[in-house]
């Protein structure tokens, strides 16, 4: 009978560890989740935090990261950045969306979109904090110079195999990219806009497979976004439009992240799976396969 015992428990434990738990972060309310695996082995996740009452993307105010070294636990590493810690911010606070992180000549950089002024349409900046840590000590930096024009949300970083960074952002239909100077707050020449994207609506995101960019973004079908996925042999396009490798959320917004880590490649994205309201979202994150032409299978959501 022990044995029994002993051979189920150890068969549901290595089930339990095999499932992803989503949403996997129960305890506060997450979206936009950019996943990346650091140096220590870690896999980071840096999101937006969605704050109660369900009013809006306004009362956004504030950063936490979490980590994990096995999918299964995770780590909340407690709050990196708030607004009240940005001088040139808005004065009233709020609205810090979505966000990433990047790692470059021994420091990580933390890109966070956030309104400079009370006319929090019309004033959106991309803030920059330092740390030498990933999860603690991130100091803010001022705003990116010389990225502008069009809707200021949604930055995602790149870092090539040749250590050349790529700078990527966009929402409301455009999306623009640029090489990164070394100081990793300046664009190297000008911001280009990226063509041949298909039906484009905001949170851009890019990885490499194979010697081959893919950029995922969320696209403008009704009633609900999807993600749509196109590839380049340039990190900066032309695009070739992929189609559709995620199906809506249940969500308003859709926004994601693609990441490799110890041999098995992730979609982190949201929902609204613990609140049922587009306003206070979850991070979630599911297996996502390759096909040998380098296609996407569609991710299967679990929920
Ligand atoms: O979280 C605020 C905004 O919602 C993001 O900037 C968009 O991508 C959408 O997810």
């Amino acid at each position: 009978k022990g044995l029994i015992l002993f051979g189920f428990l150890f068969f549901t434990k290595g089930f339990a560890q095999e499932r992803a738990e989503n949403p996997f972060i129960k305890h506060m309310y997450t979206a936009d989740p950019s996943a990346h695996v650091w140096d220590d082995g870690r896999l980071y996740v840096y999101p937006s935090h969605d704050v109660e009452p369900a009013r809006g993307c306004d009362l956004m105010d504030g950063y936490h990261v979490f980590s994990t070294d096995d999918m299964v636990t995770w780590k909340d590493h407690g709050e990196i950045l708030h607004s009240r810690d940005v001088k040139w911010g808005r004065p009233e606070g709020g609205f810090m969306w979505a966000p990433d992180c990047a790692y470059k000549n021994g420091k990580y950089y933390f890109y966070y979109p956030h309104p400079s002024g009370s006319d929090w349409n019309n004033t959106w900046k991309i803030g920059v904090a330092v740390s030498k840590y990933p999860d603690k000590g991130f100091k803010d930096k001022g705003y990116m110079k010389g990225v502008g024009g069009f809707a200021m949300i949604d930055p995602s970083l790149f870092i090539d195999d040749d250590g050349q960074a790529y700078f990527y952002y966009g929402g409301g239909g455009k999306c623009a990219a640029g090489k990164l100077k070394d100081n990793m707050m300046e664009i190297d020449g000008e911001l280009k806009l990226q063509e041949g994207l298909a039906d484009f609506h905001e949170a851009p995101w890019v990885f490499k497979h194979k010697d081959l960019y893919y950029l995922i973004h969320s696209d403008n079908a009704k009633p609900l976004n999807n993600m749509v996925y196109a590839t380049s042999e340039n990190p900066l396009g032309p695009w070739e439009n992929r189609g559709v490798f995620m199906d809506e959320v249940g969500c308003g917004t859709t926004h994601g992240s693609v990441v490799k880590y110890k041999d098995q490649w992730y979609m982190f994205y949201h929902n609204q799976a613990l609140s049922n309201e587009g306003n206070l979202r979850s991070i979630c994150f599911d297996k996502l396969f390759f096909n040998e032409d380098g296609s996407i299978q569609k991710v299967i959501q679990t929920k």
